[in-house]
């Protein structure tokens, strides 16, 4: 039986995407429940934290949001090495978006992490007559990625609770990573693993 202590998952979460594709919007409505009409563009990155219940276990969300205009690529790597998931944001009223979010998924795909668990997010989905990149479209590529799909609106709330409610399911008990502050914990530590009681103690002494 699970005790008090052993549900408890830290996870670290980057959201990467073109500029404008509502990165930040989709932190500020998971983590406060609000939406700016005219949210300003981020600089460098900003560091957001939510902690969610999902069934037995607690995760806390530790949220890099990335600053999308190009000269800001350089520093994703700081942000999305050592995490335990990604959200690729693109908006569904422009082509070019889309095609950032597929830079983004192969960028991962070479430099990340192959046990993160990674979205894809179809913002702006309130949009929907100045649609550009059909679900269907993305649905396709995204399963042939492996990548968890959704469309969603910071707007509206559309499916932003949920995209994180499901990364948190798909969150693996142990993720075993070069980076142990990227590391998610854990529910109960596997019986006669030494790697799991090691694992337990550092972060029973980090958080
Ligand atoms: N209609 C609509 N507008 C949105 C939505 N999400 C974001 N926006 C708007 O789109 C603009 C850009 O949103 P941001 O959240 O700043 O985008 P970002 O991806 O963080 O952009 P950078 O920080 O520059 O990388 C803002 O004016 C938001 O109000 C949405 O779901 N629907
Ligand atoms: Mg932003």
């Amino acid at each position: 039986m699970a005790t008090i202590g052993h549900n408890n998952l830290n996870a670290k979460l980057v959201l990467l995407g073109d500029m404008g594709a509502g990165k930040s919007s989709l932190v500020l409505r998971f983590v406060k429940g609000q939406f700016l009409e005219f949210q300003e563009s981020t600089i460098g990155a900003a560091f957001f934290s939510q902690t969610l219940a999902v069934n037995d276990a607690t995760v806390k969300f530790e949220i890099w949001d990335t600053a999308g205009q190009e000269r800001y690529h350089s520093l994703a790597p700081m942000y999305y090495r050592g995490a335990a998931a990604a959200i690729i944001v693109y908006d569904i009223t422009t082509t070019e978006s889309f095609a950032r979010a597929k830079k983004w998924v192969q960028e991962l795909q070479k430099q990340g992490n192959p046990n993160m668990v990674v979205a894809l997010a179809g913002n702006k989905a309130d949009l929907e007559d100045k649609r550009k990149v059909t679900a269907e479209e993305a649905r396709v590529y995204a399963e042939e990625n492996g990548l968890f799909f959704v469309e969603t609106s910071a707007k509206t709330a559309v499916n932003v609770n949920d995209i994180f409610y499901e990364i948190a399911k798909r969150l693996p008990r142990v993720q075993p990573t070069q980076n142990p502050a990227g590391m998610v914990l854990v529910d109960r530590p596997a019986e006669g693993s030494k790697l799991h009681h090691a694992v337990h103690e550092v972060l029973r002494h980090q958080f």
